[in-house]
């Protein structure tokens, strides 16, 4: 392990390569791994993911804590490792620093992965769905950290957009009053995860990774702005399940959720895990495919954004 100018972060060598170089880098989360989908497609989704990335021309760096020391990219055994042990922690940013003082281990979710990455200067970040404003949170105050995070750090996350477990347009207004920019690749309509459509407008639209590298680069060289970045990329046609379909599986779980009285971090993933178990996989494989997906459009675009920026270098 090569170690980093920030004592407790670890880089695994060939990121650290890469980023001394300003070649290519892409983000990769692990709450995914430990508490978004089962094993074992869990760590077979993560190393076809790491494949997908590097197909596409950039290096691959998930990113978790084990044992209290924040890993930036994990070797095969410490995925693996990660995928079967029990006990692992689900981490926002907010328990970085008690996992690092207790010396345990946590899968990062949207929000601890931004952040980690940005510490080590990664600007690239693929996942599935980011975390948002719950229903019903006028009540509850339950709004996801990873909204927190894309208003102060400079990241840019790649997701299918945002599932209807939460409120999709609440979730709009509050990125909107953060201050993040909101980007759909490719199309005029906000996805919904599974949908291509949510029945909301896209914020703005722009279409493949030149264009897409562009508002990277003016947000951050240009204007010389901080905040993150979220990119929704509808799921591919073939694999999406339509929105009214997979809204009635959605609105079961969310009874179950109050008949048992979940709250706090366990909400996002009970409904997960939910939403797989009653539509007997195939949300599954709905899943995998658009995280595939997304993995090959934020390779691409840090391919393109590492170009720009290197066009760009003060003689
Ligand atoms: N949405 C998904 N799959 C996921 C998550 C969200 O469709 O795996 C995970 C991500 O790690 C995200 C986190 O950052 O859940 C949000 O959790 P919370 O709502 O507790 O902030
Ligand atoms: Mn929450």
């Amino acid at each position: 392990m090569t170690s980093s100018p920030i004592p407790s972060v670890s880089v695994l060598p060939e990121v650290a390569d890469a980023l001394a170089h300003g070649a290519p880098v892409v983000a990769l989360e692990s709450t995914i791994i430990s508490h978004g989908m089962p094993f074992p497609q869990n760590v077979e989704m993560a190393t076809e993911v790491e494949g997908i990335v590097r197909a596409h021309g950039a290096v691959p760096a998930t990113i978790a804590v084990l044992d209290g020391v924040c890993q930036v990219g994990l070797t095969p055994e410490q995925l693996h490792h990660l995928a079967t042990v029990g006990g692992v922690f689900k981490a926002t940013t907010r328990d970085l620093p008690w996992l690092v003082a207790s010396g345990s281990t946590g899968a990062t979710t949207v929000a601890a992965t931004m952040r980690l990455a940005a510490l080590v200067g990664i600007r690239v970040f693929a996942t599935g769905g980011i975390g948002g404003v719950h229903r019903g949170a006028a009540h509850t105050f339950d709004v996801s950290a990873d909204l927190t995070e894309l208003s102060i750090t400079p990241v840019a996350v790649v997701s299918a957009g945002v599932k209807s477990i939460l409120d999709i347009a609440l979730t709009l207004e509050r990125l909107e009053t953060l201050g993040v920019p909101v980007v759909v690749n490719g199309s005029d309509d906000f996805p919904s995860f599974y949908s291509r459509t949510s029945g909301l407008p896209a914020p703005r639209r722009l279409d493949g990774a030149d264009q897409l590298a562009a508002m990277l680069h003016a947000t951050w060289d240009q204007l010389g702005l901080h905040t993150g970045i979220s990119i929704a990329n509808p799921i591919p046609a073939a694999d999406e399940i339509p929105a009214d379909e997979i809204g009635a599986v959605i609105t079961e779980a969310l009874h179950e959720l109050d008949a048992q009285g979940v709250t706090g971090q366990d909400v996002t993933p009970f409904l997960l895990r939910r939403v797989v178990d009653r539509t007997e996989g195939r949300s599954l494989v709905a899943n995998l495919a658009l995280v595939r997906n997304n993995a090959a459009t934020a390779a691409d675009l840090a391919v393109a954004y590492s170009r720009l920026r290197r066009a760009n270098l003060p003689a």
